[in-house]
Protein backbone atom coordinates (compact mmCIF):
# COMPACT_ATOMS: atom_id res chain seq x y z
CA UNK A 1 0.00 0.00 0.00
CA UNK A 2 2.78 3.20 1.04
CA UNK A 3 4.20 2.21 -2.26
CA UNK A 4 1.44 2.28 -5.03
CA UNK A 5 0.43 5.33 -7.23
CA UNK A 6 -3.25 5.17 -7.85
CA UNK A 7 -4.48 6.49 -11.13
CA UNK A 8 -8.10 7.16 -11.49
CA UNK A 9 -10.39 8.04 -14.25
CA UNK A 10 -13.35 9.61 -14.53
CA UNK A 11 -17.06 8.83 -17.00
CA UNK A 12 -16.71 7.95 -20.51
CA UNK A 13 -12.92 7.69 -20.55
CA UNK A 14 -13.59 4.07 -21.00
CA UNK A 15 -14.38 5.03 -24.35
CA UNK A 16 -10.83 6.58 -25.03
CA UNK A 17 -9.81 5.81 -28.73
CA UNK A 18 -13.05 4.50 -30.06
CA UNK A 19 -14.58 8.36 -30.36
CA UNK A 20 -13.27 11.56 -30.86
CA UNK A 21 -9.63 10.68 -31.30
CA UNK A 22 -9.23 14.75 -32.43
CA UNK A 23 -9.41 15.24 -29.26
CA UNK A 24 -8.53 12.40 -27.34
CA UNK A 25 -5.97 10.38 -29.49
CA UNK A 26 -5.90 6.69 -30.69
CA UNK A 27 -4.96 5.16 -27.82
CA UNK A 28 -7.04 3.02 -25.52
CA UNK A 29 -7.80 3.33 -21.96
CA UNK A 30 -6.13 -0.52 -21.54
CA UNK A 31 -2.76 0.97 -23.53
CA UNK A 32 -3.20 3.97 -21.27
CA UNK A 33 -2.92 1.38 -18.28
CA UNK A 34 -0.32 -0.44 -20.03
CA UNK A 35 2.11 2.72 -19.97
CA UNK A 36 1.11 3.88 -16.49
CA UNK A 37 1.94 0.55 -14.88
CA UNK A 38 5.30 0.47 -16.90
CA UNK A 39 5.98 4.04 -15.31
CA UNK A 40 5.06 2.88 -11.80
CA UNK A 41 7.83 -0.49 -12.31
CA UNK A 42 10.41 1.89 -13.93
CA UNK A 43 10.42 3.70 -10.31
CA UNK A 44 10.07 0.44 -8.02
CA UNK A 45 6.15 1.31 -7.65
CA UNK A 46 2.57 -0.29 -7.80
CA UNK A 47 -0.23 0.93 -9.88
CA UNK A 48 -3.70 0.76 -8.54
CA UNK A 49 -5.53 1.59 -12.31
CA UNK A 50 -9.47 2.51 -11.98
CA UNK A 51 -12.34 4.32 -14.49
CA UNK A 52 -15.53 4.17 -13.38
CA UNK A 53 -18.75 6.03 -14.55
CA UNK A 54 -19.68 6.49 -11.42
CA UNK A 55 -19.30 9.35 -8.77
CA UNK A 56 -19.50 7.03 -5.72
CA UNK A 57 -16.38 4.72 -7.10
CA UNK A 58 -13.93 7.27 -7.40
CA UNK A 59 -14.70 8.61 -3.87
CA UNK A 60 -14.18 5.29 -2.58
CA UNK A 61 -11.02 4.88 -4.73
CA UNK A 62 -9.40 8.12 -3.21
CA UNK A 63 -10.51 6.93 0.57
CA UNK A 64 -8.93 3.87 0.05
CA UNK A 65 -5.59 6.23 -1.00
CA UNK A 66 -6.00 8.78 1.20
CA UNK A 67 -3.01 7.37 3.69
CA UNK A 68 -0.17 5.24 3.09
CA UNK A 69 -0.51 6.00 -0.85
CA UNK A 70 2.57 7.70 -2.89
CA UNK A 71 0.51 9.87 -5.26
CA UNK A 72 -2.71 9.79 -6.72
CA UNK A 73 -3.09 10.98 -10.44
CA UNK A 74 -6.91 11.93 -11.51
CA UNK A 75 -8.64 12.66 -14.61
CA UNK A 76 -11.81 13.10 -13.36
CA UNK A 77 -13.40 14.27 -16.51
CA UNK A 78 -17.06 15.81 -16.39
CA UNK A 79 -17.05 15.56 -12.60
CA UNK A 80 -14.30 18.15 -12.50
CA UNK A 81 -17.14 20.74 -12.97
CA UNK A 82 -19.31 19.87 -10.04
CA UNK A 83 -18.37 17.44 -7.76
CA UNK A 84 -18.11 18.47 -4.42
CA UNK A 85 -18.34 14.80 -3.18
CA UNK A 86 -14.76 14.17 -5.29
CA UNK A 87 -13.61 17.77 -4.06
CA UNK A 88 -13.83 16.90 -0.36
CA UNK A 89 -12.48 13.11 -1.07
CA UNK A 90 -9.68 15.11 -2.83
CA UNK A 91 -9.05 17.42 -0.02
CA UNK A 92 -8.54 14.32 2.22
CA UNK A 93 -5.91 12.66 0.92
CA UNK A 94 -2.34 12.90 2.68
CA UNK A 95 -0.46 12.48 -0.23
CA UNK A 96 0.27 14.65 -3.66
CA UNK A 97 -2.29 14.72 -6.41
CA UNK A 98 -2.00 15.49 -9.82
CA UNK A 99 -4.91 16.34 -11.98
CA UNK A 100 -5.06 15.62 -15.31
CA UNK A 101 -6.99 16.40 -18.82
CA UNK A 102 -6.07 14.39 -21.82
CA UNK A 103 -7.15 17.77 -23.86
CA UNK A 104 -5.56 21.17 -23.54
CA UNK A 105 -9.09 22.54 -21.26
CA UNK A 106 -8.55 26.33 -22.01
CA UNK A 107 -8.72 26.20 -25.06
CA UNK A 108 -11.79 24.55 -25.65
CA UNK A 109 -15.57 26.11 -24.49
CA UNK A 110 -14.03 28.73 -22.83
CA UNK A 111 -17.37 29.44 -20.70
CA UNK A 112 -17.24 26.61 -18.90
CA UNK A 113 -14.61 23.77 -19.49
CA UNK A 114 -11.78 25.19 -17.98
CA UNK A 115 -13.54 25.57 -14.97
CA UNK A 116 -12.61 22.71 -13.05
CA UNK A 117 -13.06 22.69 -9.05
CA UNK A 118 -11.41 19.55 -8.20
CA UNK A 119 -7.74 21.09 -9.40
CA UNK A 120 -8.47 23.33 -6.31
CA UNK A 121 -7.60 20.27 -4.33
CA UNK A 122 -4.50 19.19 -5.86
CA UNK A 123 -0.88 20.03 -6.06
CA UNK A 124 -0.57 20.52 -10.04
CA UNK A 125 -2.58 20.18 -13.23
CA UNK A 126 -1.40 18.83 -16.56
CA UNK A 127 -4.11 19.55 -19.50
CA UNK A 128 -3.30 19.12 -22.62
CA UNK A 129 -0.11 16.84 -23.13
CA UNK A 130 -2.39 13.83 -24.22
CA UNK A 131 -1.74 10.55 -22.63
CA UNK A 132 2.08 12.00 -21.87
CA UNK A 133 -0.05 14.01 -19.02
CA UNK A 134 -0.04 10.91 -16.85
CA UNK A 135 3.33 9.92 -17.50
CA UNK A 136 4.89 12.77 -16.13
CA UNK A 137 2.95 12.81 -13.37
CA UNK A 138 3.68 9.76 -11.94
CA UNK A 139 7.26 10.42 -12.96
CA UNK A 140 6.62 13.90 -10.62
CA UNK A 141 4.77 12.12 -7.84
CA UNK A 142 7.49 8.94 -7.78
CA UNK A 143 10.62 11.90 -7.81
CA UNK A 144 8.44 13.25 -4.88
CA UNK A 145 7.90 9.88 -2.64
CA UNK A 146 11.96 8.59 -3.33
CA UNK A 147 13.44 12.34 -2.07
CA UNK A 148 10.83 12.32 0.73
CA UNK A 149 11.29 8.37 1.68
O1 LIG B 1 -9.37 16.14 -21.60
C1 LIG B 1 -9.76 15.40 -20.69
O2 LIG B 1 -9.09 14.48 -20.24
C2 LIG B 1 -11.17 15.61 -20.13
O3 LIG B 1 -11.10 15.37 -18.72
C3 LIG B 1 -12.08 14.58 -20.77
C4 LIG B 1 -13.54 14.76 -20.36
C5 LIG B 1 -14.02 16.19 -20.55
O4 LIG B 1 -15.32 16.34 -20.02
C6 LIG B 1 -13.08 17.18 -19.89
O5 LIG B 1 -13.52 18.50 -20.20
C7 LIG B 1 -11.65 17.01 -20.37
C8 LIG B 1 -14.48 13.94 -21.22
C9 LIG B 1 -14.11 12.54 -21.34
C10 LIG B 1 -14.86 12.02 -22.50
O6 LIG B 1 -14.18 10.87 -22.81
C11 LIG B 1 -14.20 10.43 -24.06
C12 LIG B 1 -13.12 9.72 -24.42
C13 LIG B 1 -13.05 9.24 -25.68
C14 LIG B 1 -14.09 9.45 -26.56
C15 LIG B 1 -15.19 10.18 -26.17
C16 LIG B 1 -15.26 10.67 -24.89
Amino acid sequence: MSETIYVLNGPNLNLLGVREPELYGHETLSDLEVQCRKTCAAHGLELSFHQSNFEGDIVEWLQEARVGAAGVVINPAAFCYYSVAILDALRMVECPVIEVHISHIPGREPEWRSKTITAAACDAMISGLGLDGYRLAIDHLAHRFETAA
